[in-house]
C-alpha cells in the first residue's frame, strides 16, 4: 500500500503533476540506462527523443531519478543534464533506494529502483532497454539482479527487449515463473534477447495487440495478484545484431570480467560498457533503436490500460 509519508518524498515535474490531474497516461523512463548504460551525450539525446515520441503519441513520459533528498519524476532539462553528464551518479536499486536519498546526492534507477518510484507515484507503464536476472555462474556467484524480486512485488508493467546474453536467460525466465511474474512477448513468440531478436526460449505468452495486453494485465491486478508483468519485443530488424557477433563478444566481456574479480553492482555496468567498446560503439546505435522501439510498444499498452475497465463487468 502506498501512504502518504511515502508520497511525500516524490517531487513531480509540472508535466507530470498536469497529466496526473487531468488523468492522462503517462509512462515511467528509468536514468540508470542514461547515467550507466549509454556516453554522453547520446544518452541525453535519445532521453530527449524518447520523451517526445511518448508525449507526441499521447502520454506522458516520466524520467525517474534522485536529486538533492528527492525521487524526482518527471526531469527539467537541466535536471536530465546533470544525471546524464555527473560522473557521481549512484546507480540506485531498491537495497540502495534509503542511502541516496537520505545522503541527498544523485541517484540513476534500475529497472528495481525506477518500478518502485513508479509505483508510489501511480504510474502502471514502465518502459526501459533490457531488465536484469539471473546471470551466467549464478549457482556459484549467487548473481541475481534485485530486478527480479521486484517483478514479484511491485505492479507495474515493464517493457523491454528482454535480457542481454550476458544473463542466463533460461534461468531468468525460470526465476520469474517460479515468483509468478508471467512473461508476455509481442510482434515473436519467443523472449527477446535485447541486440539480437531470439532467445531461442519462448515467452510464456503471445499478446500483439495493445489491448489485449491491457486486459490481460488489469485481469491480474483486478484480481489481486500483486507483481509486475514483463512484455518483450525483439530490437527492430535493420537495427539487429547477429547471435553469433554478440555472443562471442560477451564470451570476452565475461572473462574479463572474472579476470579482474568483478563483484555485486559493478558487474552490469562493466559488461555493458565492455560490449559498448568491443562493439566500436556499434552496439550504442542498436541501443537507441530499442528503447525507441520500446517506448513505442509502451506507449501504446499505457494508452490501451487507460481505456480498459477494472472488473469482469466489462466483458
Ligand atoms: N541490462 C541492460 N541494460 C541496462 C541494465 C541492465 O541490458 O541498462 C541496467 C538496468 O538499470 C537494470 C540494471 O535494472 O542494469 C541491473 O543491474 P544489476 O544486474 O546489478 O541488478
Ligand atoms: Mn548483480
Amino acid at each position: 500500500m502506498v501512504t502518504d509519508l511515502a508520497r511525500s518524498w516524490l517531487t513531480c515535474s509540472a508535466p507530470v503533476a498536469a497529466a496526473q490531474a487531468a488523468g492522462r497516461p503517462l509512462v515511467a523512463l528509468e536514468s540508470s540506462i542514461i547515467a550507466h548504460g549509454m556516453p554522453y551525450p547520446e544518452n541525453i539525446r535519445t532521453a530527449h527523443e524518447v520523451e517526445s515520441l511518448i508525449r507526441d503519441a499521447g502520454a506522458e513520459p516520466a524520467t525517474i531519478a534522485l536529486i538533492g533528498g528527492r525521487i524526482h519524476i518527471g526531469l527539467t532539462d537541466v535536471e536530465l543534464e546533470l544525471i546524464g553528464r555527473s560522473d557521481r551518479v549512484h546507480k540506485v536499486s531498491r537495497r540502495d533506494l534509503p542511502a541516496t536519498l537520505a545522503g541527498g546526492g544523485l541517484g540513476a534507477t534500475t529497472v528495481a529502483g525506477t518500478m518502485i518510484c513508479a509505483a508510489l507515484a501511480g504510474i502502471e507503464v514502465f518502459v526501459t532497454g533490457g531488465i536484469g536476472g539471473v546471470h551466467r555462474g549464478a549457482q556459484e556467484t549467487f548473481d541475481i539482479s534485485a530486478d527480479l524480486q521486484e517483478l514479484a512485488k511491485t505492479s507495474v508493467a515493464v517493457i523491454c527487449a528482454g535480457a542481454k546474453s550476458i544473463l542466463d536467460i533460461g534461468l531468468t525466465l525460470e526465476y520469474l515463473e517460479t515468483h509468478g511474474v508471467p512473461v508476455l512477448s509481442c510482434e515473436q513468440d519467443n523472449f527477446a534477447a535485447y541486440y539480437t531478436r531470439d532467445s531461442g526460449f519462448r515467452a510464456d505468452f503471445r499478446l500483439d495487440e495493445p489491448t489485449e495486453q491491457a486486459r490481460f494485465i488489469r485481469t491480474k491486478w483486478d484480481l489481486g495478484l500483486k507483481g509486475g508483468v514483463v512484455l518483450s519485443t525483439p530490437v527492430p530488424v535493420a537495427s539487429a545484431m547477429t547471435f553469433e557477433e554478440i555472443d562471442a563478444l560477451t564470451q570476452q566481456a565475461l572473462d574479463e570480467a572474472a579476470a579482474k574479480g568483478i563483484i555485486g553492482k559493478a558487474v552490469t555496468p562493466f559488461l555493458l560498457a565492455r560490449i559498448t567498446a568491443l562493439t566500436g560503439g556499434r552496439s550504442l546505435a542498436t541501443n537507441i533503436a530499442i528503447v525507441k522501439h520500446n517506448a513505442e510498444v509502451g506507449v501504446r499498452l499505457a494508452l490501451a490500460l487507460a481505456h480498459v475497465e477494472r472488473g469482469t463487468s466489462a466483458a
